[in-house]
């Protein structure tokens, strides 16, 4: 196995503590088996999201005191545009707090009752978006995405056919955009192609439909062109990011992916009449249009974050260290969605653990034993996230079962990763013992932040 070292070294560091097996059952307990409403001191190695929890770099930090705070026309909104014209080549720049702000920017004006919005597979606050609006949020993605074993380089891919033939049945009048996301989040962090994106900008090109790109790891998406789409090998990632970027009517960011910031996000689009209305609106709902929803600091860090996300050496060491835990677990027998993704690893809940049947939430069950065990923080992709109902309330569960173990940038270190592979040699151990979970209480839209569990014979 290929390992490349950090190319960083460590100038400041921040204190973790394992507390005692029992403090942790407590916890659980009380957080009622949602790992969302337990303390972060009370977590160990803490695998909840990539989002917002990157090590930001000196120069980061420099960019923090370099921020401008008038409230408007600030030197720092000037040179972000300025970044953003340099990397995804949109004349315009909406600044807001993160990527769903962003999303409700975009979809409140763009979708309305009785549209549909395509995309390789939405993302639960993009989907959550649509539907706030009465659009109907339709996922694409090629069936290779559906099967965990399979090696096919480039699984985040959007089914060409399914996307034409979807746009002929309800009809092109009823799209007011259509999407790509890059990396497939929900998937399991899979890359798309770039002959893909090409192929899926022709599509809405041809039925006159935008097309928007949700970017949050656009950079991780590029490295995996490089290496692994041919023709690529030899371009460098911010080259490989501007021609995707050229495919497109515009973007939606969460800077707290690959751009390396604790918060930030941002709309970009090339067309003016939309951005006069976007405009309105981001001054209603975040700030005015050279800050957005952030401070003149912050969208400093993002503009070198940007850079740093793209470069060679970082982006190499990132991938290689996520399929060193990958590289781990399988050691360790535990199954996951393959190929490595770029921000995390997916375990197969379902295969883990046979003997919980869906409706029991295997993925929660065992992100809860994750954390019994090792103080672990991972966060559940499946029937807690996704499942439907019927009208009679039979769960109709989504087709995967997944527990996202999600890789912090620049954050933890190798022997990390051995130990959380560790844990997971443990829970196996005792698996029998793990049981399934029902809830106790499950809000209606994006519950998986806030329901709450037991264990199911109790
Ligand atoms: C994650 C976070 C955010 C996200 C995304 C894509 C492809 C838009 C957004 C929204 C959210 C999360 C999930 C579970 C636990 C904690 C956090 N993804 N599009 O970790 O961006 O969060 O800035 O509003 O992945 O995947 P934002």
């Amino acid at each position: 196995m290929e390992l490349f070292p950090e190319p960083f070294r460590i100038k400041t560091v921040e204190p973790i503590k394992m507390i005692s097996r029992e403090e942790r059952e407590a916890e659980l307990k009380k957080a009622g088996y949602n790992l969302f409403l337990i303390d972060a001191e009370k977590i160990f190695v803490d695998l909840l999201t990539d989002s917002g929890t990157s090590a930001m770099s000196d120069k980061q930090w420099a960019s923090i005191m370099v921020g401008d705070e008038s409230y408007a026309g600030c030197r720092n909104f000037k040179n972000l545009e300025k970044t953003i014209r340099d990397i995804f080549g949109f004349k315009h720049l909406i600044p807001t707090h993160q990527g769903r702000a962003a999303e409700n920017i975009l979809f409140s004006l763009m979708v309305k009752p009785g549209d549909y919005v395509p995309n390789n597979t939405h993302f639960d606050t993009t989907r959550a978006n649509v539907e706030a609006n009465g659009g109907v949020a339709m996922d694409l993605v090629v069936d290779e995405a559906k099967d965990l074993t399979s090696q096919f380089p480039f699984k985040g891919n959007m089914d060409i056919k399914k996307l034409e033939n979807f746009i002929r049945e309800v009809g092109p009048d009823k799209i007011p955009l259509g999407m790509i996301t890059i990396t497939n989040n929900s998937i399991g962090g899979q890359p798309v192609s770039l002959d893909n994106i090409r192929q899926t900008a022709a599509v809405y090109r041809k039925y006159g439909i935008l097309f928007f790109i949700d970017a949050c790891r656009y950079a991780e998406n590029s490295y995996f062109i490089k290496t692994r789409e041919p023709g690529y090998e030899n371009a460098k990632p911010i080259d490989i990011a501007r021609e995707i970027f050229s495919m497109a009517d515009g973007c939606t960011m969460s800077a707290k992916k690959d751009a390396l910031v604790n918060i930030g996000g941002f709309l970009a689009l090339n067309s003016d009449q939309l951005f006069e209305q976007f405009k309105q609106k981001l001054i209603l709902v975040e700030g005015f249009p050279t800050y957005g929803g952030l401070a003149g600091r912050d969208l400093e860090a993002i503009s070198t974050g940007l850079y740093e996300g793209l470069d060679e050496d970082y982006l190499k060491y990132r991938i290689a260290h996520t399929r060193y835990l990958a590289d781990r677990l399988e050691e360790e027998g535990v199954p996951y969605v393959k190929p490595s993704g770029g921000h995390g690893i997916y375990v197969d809940a379902k295969a883990f653990l046979p003997h919980i049947p869906q409706e029991q939430f295997p993925g929660q069950a065992l992100v809860a034993a994750l954390y019994l065990e090792g103080g672990i923080r991972s966060v559940e992709i499946g029937s807690v996230m996704f499942a439907k109902y019927e009208a009679n309330g039979k769960i109709i569960p989504p087709a995967l079962e997944l527990v996202r173990l999600a890789i912090p940038r620049r954050v933890y270190t190798l022997s990390h990763l051995d130990y959380v592979a560790s844990v997971f040699g443990k829970v196996r151990q005792n698996m029998e013992q793990i049981k399934g979970l029902k809830f106790t209480y499950a809000p209606k839209a994006l519950r998986h932040f806030t329901a709450r569990f037991k264990p199911v014979e109790e």
